[in-house]
């Protein structure tokens, strides 16, 4: 029996590194360890032993079960890892080539517009600026003059974060903060624009938790109103590709902002929707709103240890998915986060495209 088992466990070794292709190993596997396997079958003769035989044999055996089922695992291993790099060596990526055109993929809306506002800002004479998403009370709130006990804390539904901090944190609920940290850390003159997401408890067709926004500032001597007006017409004409843009500014109110202005643009009907371009009072006309904006209120610019009668400066904020929405015509916000590849495929961007102007609703 002792040589029987040494001869046998010899043997399917022997196999088992012979065997070239994952088939040959399976056979061996099945000749072994199947339901009519040698060792198989050796197991099932340890019920008719007697107790001291089985003593002795039932270890052996099942040493060899061991032995065999290990040796067959590192041999399929090898052969699975020999496989992966004859593929690996003879499969090759060009990354520069172009995308083949059969399962590309596509540039979200809400990056390609970003895009466009960096582009069209940066003409302008812009630098992008970026801040954290958890943001402390003091640059959300308070450096931008907005109290413990102003209802703009609750109006904007802010998710606290849970835990004992120095002041509370948020996830921010605008870009501002950004503006802020700009303001703090670098010498006017200052021309920023802040995109990003921002985080507000509310939840419907037209408002998702998080959504992106893009706000500007520009502080420096001698700043006014007119030169607000100036840069969002001009923005909004790049941004809708048409020179018929009118603007309508309605007086508002912002903490931050003193004087502020809500931005109208005007617009007409054609094919049931609604085309921006002309006068909202025109026939047929209306306005909508697109921007919040103002000059920076002097107890904002002091915060930052700047000294307002020295630099003044204005601010605007937008909603990046509401201008995607408008530009290219979508009706539903919720879509837009849903991660539905159908979607994508109608509303998506070629990663090719440079984000020109053209292929919006103007064009
Ligand atoms: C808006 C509307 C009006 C704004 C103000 C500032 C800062 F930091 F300079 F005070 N940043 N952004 C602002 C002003 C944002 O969004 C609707």
């Amino acid at each position: 029996m002792t040589t029987d088992l040494d001869t046998l466990r010899g043997e399917l070794l022997a196999a088992i590194d012979a065997a070239t292709a994952l088939d040959a190993l399976e056979a061996v596997r099945v000749q072994a360890l199947g339901k009519q396997g040698a060792i198989t079958g050796l197991l099932k003769t340890l019920g008719k032993l007697t107790p001291e035989e089985r003593q002795e044999q039932g270890p052996r055996i099942h040493s060899l079960r061991e032995a065999v089922t290990e040796a067959l695992a590192t041999r399929k291993a090898a052969m699975e890892q020999a496989a992966l790099d004859a593929r690996l060596a003879s499969e090759t990526v060009d990354m520069t080539l172009p995308v083949d055109g059969v399962a590309p993929g596509s540039v979200h809306p809400v990056s390609q517009v970003m895009d466009e506002l960096a582009e069209i800002f940066a003409d302008l004479g812009f630098a992008v600026a970026t801040g954290p998403e958890v943001e402390d009370d003091w640059h959300n709130f308070t450096a931008l003059n907005i109290p413990e006990t102003h209802p703009a804390r609750a109006m904007h539904d802010t998710f606290y974060l849970a835990g004992e901090h120095e002041q509370p944190m948020v996830l921010r609920t605008h870009t501002s903060p950004v503006q802020i940290r700009t303001m703090t850390s670098q010498k006017p003159p200052i021309r920023i624009i802040a995109p990003g997401r921002v985080y507000r408890s509310d939840s419907d067709a037209t408002h998702t938790p998080m959504f992106h926004q893009i706000e500007g500032l520009v502080i420096d001597k001698g700043i006014t109103l007119g030169h607000l007006k100036w840069t969002l017409e001009t923005f909004l004409k790049a941004f809708f590709e048409r020179d018929d843009i009118v603007l309508r500014l309605r007086p508002s109110y912002f903490p931050f902002t003193e004087p502020s202005a809500e931005v109208d643009v005007g617009f007409t009907w054609k094919d049931g929707k609604r085309v921006i371009g002309g006068s909202g009072d025109a026939p047929g006309g209306g306005w909508m709103e697109v921007l919040g904006s103002g000059m920076v209120h002097r107890r904002v610019i002091e915060a930052c240890g700047l000294d307002p009668n020295e630099w003044q400066g204005f601010a605007f904020g937008t909603g990046v998915d509401r201008l995607a929405m408008l530009k290219y015509g979508m009706d539903d916000l919720r879509p837009f986060f849903d991660g539905d590849l159908r979607w994508l495929k109608h509303y998506g961007f070629s990663a090719l495209d440079v984000p020109t102007l053209s292929g919006g609703v103007g064009a």
